[in-house]
């Protein structure tokens, strides 16, 4: 049917840490015992409770999902796969082909296993070797049944929250040690990418990063250019695809404040930023481009319809301009631990009651519903 036309994908995104629950193995746990970071404990309970959640996505007319495989949970010590795990992470793949939708993975979504935190994290050039190797295994294991792969998701980004703002571990504030980590993750990319590309040329990989819209922009499209496109532009001759998380207009020397035109963590909404970064990203970068996460914390779901309305506006319209886009992946599907904040900003199409692990589909996940059937029929 043309509703499962896989010209386009719709779909929201996830990533383990922030839904799984029962994650011990990795920095962000080691860094939450020593009270450093908030405890995302059994999280939404995701890991078992994804049949349910995928179902649901169904209902809700996603035809794609975006999540993250835990690499503490496949290797969870150095060369030591986990059969298990290993064997989880095909059940949910099986669960979204089930229910004819299209598996967008991400390999490494910030989070490190313990083992290689100990032995130097990004500020070491053997990570590169062992991401590699991870990425291998996984990519060998689900190759018939995932054909987009994302290696890195924000890696720009995540550098700045880890080594600059020093808020995600192993939040150093070390300017040195940032741009180590920068190009090692960069050089990490390139690796993976090349190996997996000349193991399996018929599958696609891709990189992600954030990309927001800065104002003023006047005199100042450096700072834009570098804020979107440092990482992307390296690596531009090693991916298939582009993702584009893109949320938020950034006033540079203004605090984030929640307003009419903001979200709950203060986050102002601009729509029409979508678009011009789409732009840029086609032509900084030239490859297809996705959508991997685009979203807002909205509690009492206020703002969330027409945010979806208007930004899915804006990509449309872009993509009728000729730009290549080949997906849109609402963050997210579920309520989650948004890292450093923890538990209180809703960014779910689908409430958790983090006490029962009940879920709610807020109204705004039937209006992105609508949304779906109607640019599907009229494509
Ligand atoms: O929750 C995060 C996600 O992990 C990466 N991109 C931005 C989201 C909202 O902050």
């Amino acid at each position: 049917t043309r509703y499962m036309d896989p010209q386009f994908y719709w779909g929201a995104a996830t990533a383990s840490y922030q839904v799984e629950g029962g994650i011990e193995n990795n920095d962000w746990a080691e860094a939450a015992r020593q009270g450093k970071v908030p405890v995302a404990g059994r999280a939404t309970d995701h890991y078992n409770r994804f049949q349910e959640d995928f179902s649901l996505a169904r209902q809700l007319g996603h035809n794609a999902h975006r999540f993250s495989i835990e690499w503490s949970r496949i290797e969870p010590e150095k060369g030591q796969f986990d059969e298990a795990a290993i064997a989880h992470y095909r059940e949910v793949i099986a669960a979204l082909r089930a229910r004819g939708m299209e598996p967008v993975v991400t390999l490494w979504h910030w989070t490190l296993p313990q083992w290689v935190v100990d032995a130097g994290g990004w500020d070491s050039e053997d990570t590169a070797g062992y991401l590699r190797r991870y990425c291998e295994r996984v990519v060998e294991e689900y190759k018939d049944e995932v054909r987009l792969w994302v290696i890195l998701n924000e890696p720009q980004y995540w550098v700045a929250h880890a080594y600059v703002k020093g808020v995600f571990p192993p939040a150093e504030r070390n300017i040195v040690h940032a741009l180590t980590a920068f190009l090692h993750l960069a050089e990490a990319h390139k690796s993976v990418y090349a190996r997996l590309k000349s193991l399996y040329p018929d599958l696609q990989f891709g990189a992600v990063e954030s990309m927001g819209w800065i104002e003023p922009a006047v005199g100042r499209w450096m700072l834009q250019w570098f804020r979107n496109f440092a990482f992307p532009f390296l690596v531009r001759r090693h991916i298939d695809f582009m993702g584009v998380n893109y949320y938020r207009l950034w006033r540079i020397g203004k605090k984030d404040a929640p307003g009419p035109h903001a979200s709950d963590m203060g986050w102002d909404i601009y729509p029409q930023g979508l678009g011009r970064v789409l732009k840029s990203a086609a032509r900084w970068i030239r490859k297809p481009l996705y959508i991997t996460e685009n979203g807002l914390a909205d509690a009492r779901d206020e703002k969330r319809a027409e945010f979806i309305r208007a930004h899915i506006a804006e990509m449309l319209k872009a993509k009728k301009e000729g730009i290549d886009i080949r997906g849109y992946f609402h963050w997210s599907l579920l309520d989650n631990f948004e890292w450093d904040s923890g538990f209180w900003p809703r960014f779910g199409l689908v409430e958790v009651d983090y006490r029962t692990k009940e879920r709610t589909v807020r109204p705004s996940a039937e209006i992105y519903k609508d949304i779906i059937k109607r640019s599907i029929i009229s494509n």
